[in-house]
């Protein structure tokens, strides 16, 4: 969603994130924390998390700017997103790592093994369910995005968590009304289609930005 809002075209490579293909010594070289995305640079640096990625492109495109123009802006949209990561998208995301039969000893992710810890899974549901009801989620304000007058990368990531929590059968609350009809708005942009339209959520994929190239969930 963040190159589609840039423009950005990059051809992608899938990595089998089901089959443990990011596991594999192949990936390790690539990636030793064993995670998508991962974006390879013209001078081969390779850049390992979504922050640091975000940030690269937001330097060397920064129009439409994602991440603010002023300095309030910028730390406005930078506090927001963190309560997302933080609260929202962490909770939703470790619910099932606890949880799923097909998750067994990948309850965090990275090279390593952690085996499932049900007390964990249930507390994570619970932190789930409260940031859908938080004023982070999708908040109430009038402004037409979460940080003011521009969409940015808060929104991206409040539409994913709202996104995922949905597959898992959880939802906003039902008296959300302003937080709803600002979740219809963000999930109609072109970049929200161009986004699931990439396929199978479960493959990662290589991609190609001149001879830069980047491996995605
Ligand atoms: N630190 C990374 C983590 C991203 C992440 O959690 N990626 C997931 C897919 S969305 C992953 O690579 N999972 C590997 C696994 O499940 O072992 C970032 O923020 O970019």
């Amino acid at each position: 969603m963040f190159l589609a809002e840039k423009g950005l075209d990059i051809a992608r490579v899938e990595v089998d994130l089901r089959g443990g293909e990011h596991l594999a010594a192949a990936f390790r070289t690539i990636n030793p924390y064993c995670t998508v995305p991962v974006l390879e640079l013209d001078d081969g640096t390779l850049l390992c998390s979504t922050a640091a990625i975000w940030r690269y492109l937001e330097e060397t495109h920064p129009e439409p700017p994602l991440m603010g123009r002023t300095a309030v802006e910028t730390a406005r949209i930078a506090d927001t997103h963190w309560h997302i990561k933080s609260e929202g998208i962490s909770a939703i995301a470790k619910w099932p790592r606890n949880a799923a039969p097909r998750m067994r000893d990948r309850a965090l992710c990275g090279p390593s093994v952690y085996a499932q810890t049900a007390q964990l899974a249930e507390r994570d549901r619970r932190r789930a369910e409260a940031f859908l009801k938080s004023p982070e989620s999708l908040a109430e304000s009038a402004d037409p995005f979460l940080c003011g007058e521009c969409f940015s990368v808060a929104d991206i990531d409040a539409l994913i968590a709202v996104d995922f929590a949905h597959q898992l059968h959880l939802e906003l609350p039902a008296d959300a009304m302003r937080a709803c009809s600002r979740y219809e708005l963000l999930a109609s942009r072109p970049s929200a289609s161009a986004c699931r339209e990439n396929g199978d959520p479960s493959q990662s994929e290589l991609a190609d930005a001149g001879s830069q190239r980047s491996w995605r969930g």
